[in-house]
């Protein structure tokens, strides 16, 4: 018997179904991304305070001038990175994904705030945030990033064109993510290889462990695109992306002399940033820009990043089990997203 109340109508809205997923990588990425859920108010960062008061000041100085940077870059990647990936999405379970990544990006950027209430006076703090947001290399990369953020398509482009605008979102995002942050994670990764101020670290490697899973989706979403690409095209954006690497690496260079020539990390640093700098060309399939490796990187902090799994939280077992992979797509299990 047919209900005349059930009457059919064009299609308005559709209804996400997770039972046909196209794309098997989202499903993977929802499920490694949901599993290592954390929050900032679980680590014991008060218990770095013996550590802190006999830091001397100009490392205090570093160090939080490195936490206060991280923050801007988080900041943008919650309220506009992952709000614009969400827009060029393929498939209904990608915006999911990203709808998760966007709410993390905020957890990020508020666990910086955690450490600093922790360390710092509130004079501190207000200081810190003054810097940041009118230091000249902080506010470029987030000029230069956001710029690819804001880019519209155009009914005047082509279609490649178009495409394009969205692909570039997408190496500007990995840029970032895998390669610009890494300047900041240097201070409390040495300091964690030295077994110092342990548990702001923690936080650290628990960002770094999300960000590795964002890159590796991030990537694989642009090489689908980038694939589909006319090979003049895949010419074009190839050139374009080393360029902007390179221009992004230079302005690495001058905000690592100012924050750490007083302490004498800067050329360790700049290696760990072309290390990280060659992870971002591989998360999006490309070759390498820069001749170092993981062995060109100072062993205390590669020993800081493969430091022990710890688990704060005894209700979920939530804990940090990083490991840094080698050069090359996935693989490392503890980032595994079930790429190839
Ligand atoms: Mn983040
Ligand atoms: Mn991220």
């Amino acid at each position: 018997m047919v209900n005349s109340l059930d009457k059919k109508v064009p299609t308005y809205y559709a209804a996400i179904n997770w039972n046909a997923v196209e794309d098997a990588i989202d499903k993977s990425t929802w499920e490694k991304l949901t599993e290592q859920f954390w929050l900032d108010t679980r680590i014991p960062v008060s218990n770095d305070l013996d550590d802190w008061r006999v830091l001397p000041q100009m490392e205090r100085d570093t160090f939080a001038k490195a936490f206060a940077g991280l923050t801007l870059l988080d900041t943008l990647q919650s309220v506009d990175g992952a709000e614009v990936m969400k827009h060029a999405a393929r498939t209904p379970q990608e915006i999911a994904v990203f709808n998760n990544i966007q709410f993390m990006e905020s957890v990020h950027a508020k666990s910086y705030s955690t450490i600093f209430s922790t360390l710092n006076t509130p004079a501190e703090i207000d200081a810190l945030f003054e810097w940041v947001d009118s230091n000249q290399h902080m506010q470029k990369k987030a000029k230069i990033i956001n710029g690819f953020y804001e880019a519209q398509e155009s009914p005047e482009n082509t279609a490649v064109e178009n495409k394009i605008v969205g692909l570039k979102k997408k190496v500007a995002s990995v840029f970032l993510e895998t390669c610009l942050f890494y300047s900041g994670f240097y201070t409390p990764l040495w300091y964690l290889g030295n077994n110092k101020m342990n548990n702001s670290a923690e936080i650290i490697k628990l960002i770094i462990r999300d960000e590795s899973v964002h890159g590796t989706y991030i990537g694989y979403k642009f090489q689908l695109g980038f694939n589909e690409l006319p090979a003049e095209a895949q010419e074009e954006v190839h050139e374009w992306m080393y360029e902007l690497l390179y221009t992004l690496y230079e302005n690495e260079e001058e905000y690592s002399h100012l924050l750490y020539d007083a302490i004498g990390w800067t050329d360790e640093v700049l290696t760990f940033v072309r290390y990280n700098a060659n992870k971002a060309l591989m998360n999006l399939g490309q070759d390498p820009l820069f001749p170092d490796t993981a062995s060109d990187v100072n062993p205390i902090i590669m020993n800081g990043i493969s430091a022990g799994t710890s688990n704060h939280d005894f209700f979920s077992q939530v804990g940090n089990g990083y490991r840094l992979g080698e050069l090359e797509p996935m693989s490392d299990d503890d980032y595994n997203i079930g790429l190839k």
